[in-house]
């Protein structure tokens, strides 16, 4: 039978968290993958290498579709988001203090840890507002292969991490769409999730700007409890890509 392990790395830098990165890989491929993860940081003095037996492994079929949009800079590209969040039933409103809140860090001016979490009324349901939530133990069956195919087409490493979270959060019933922008000041792509596609906007920050973080579009009737087993606990291995448009 087929042992599978979750492989969770973080690294920091005074303090500061400076990369993280996550797999869920075969028994047998666990030096490879602990030895890619530890040279993935540039610059740290703390690293830290986590392995854990996965029990109970789910499967979803296909990611997202994946569809870039380029505009001609960040407010542009903001506008986009929000039509788009409006399609999913996101009042206008609600997603634009949102957004502005991520643009400007969302915990007095500093970057949440994880996503918040809105509902349509436009309330907070996050449990702990400086931490939010993290979407976690997932990961592609074939990341070699889908790694290699998208940069052929131009994608990074960034997309496949982020396709993976998106397909993975986008797949609990209560969440209707995310909105993602980087906390990298030099990487300016960022994307909007929906229930079917993952909308990768260049750009949609501006450039130089240390803020970043997630938002989590939940409908007024989700249940917050389930949310977090789902995302923090639940693992899934993403069978294939789906299609690039
Ligand atoms: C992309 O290039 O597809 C967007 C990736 C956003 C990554 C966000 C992050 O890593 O913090």
């Amino acid at each position: 039978m087929k042992e599978y392990f979750s492989v969770k790395m973080r690294a920091s830098l005074q303090g500061r968290h400076v990369s993280g990165a996550e797999r869920i890989v075969l028994k047998e491929d666990l030096p490879t993958v602990i030895s890619q993860l530890s040279q993935r940081p540039k610059e740290y003095d703390s690293l830290n290498i986590k392995v854990e037996k996965i029990n109970d492994l789910n499967y979803i079929e296909k990611s997202l579709n994946v569809k870039t949009i380029n505009v001609k800079d960040w407010i542009e590209g903001n506008k986009v988001a929000v039509e788009i969040l409006q399609n999913q039933g996101v009042d206008k409103k609600i997603a634009e203090k949102y957004i502005n809140l991520i643009h400007q860090g969302a915990v007095n001016g500093e970057n949440m840890r994880g996503a918040m979490i809105v509902n349509l009324s436009g309330e907070r349901v996050e449990k702990d507002k400086t931490r939010g939530i993290r979407t976690v133990n997932i990961d592609f069956e074939d990341r070699k292969a889908i790694t290699e195919l998208l940069k052929e087409k131009g994608y990074t490493e960034r997309t496949v991490d982020a396709l993976a979270l998106a397909t993975k959060t986008l797949n609990h019933p209560d969440i209707v769409a995310e909105y993602c922008i980087s906390d990298d000041p030099s990487y300016t792509t960022g994307y909007v999730a929906t229930k079917t596609t993952y909308y990768r906007i260049n750009p949609l920050k501006q450039l130089s700007n240390e803020k970043g973080g997630r938002i989590y579009f939940v409908k007024d009737t989700a249940n917050i409890e389930d949310i977090y087993q789902y995302l923090e606990s639940e693992a899934f291995l993403i069978k294939q890509l789906g299609d690039l448009q």
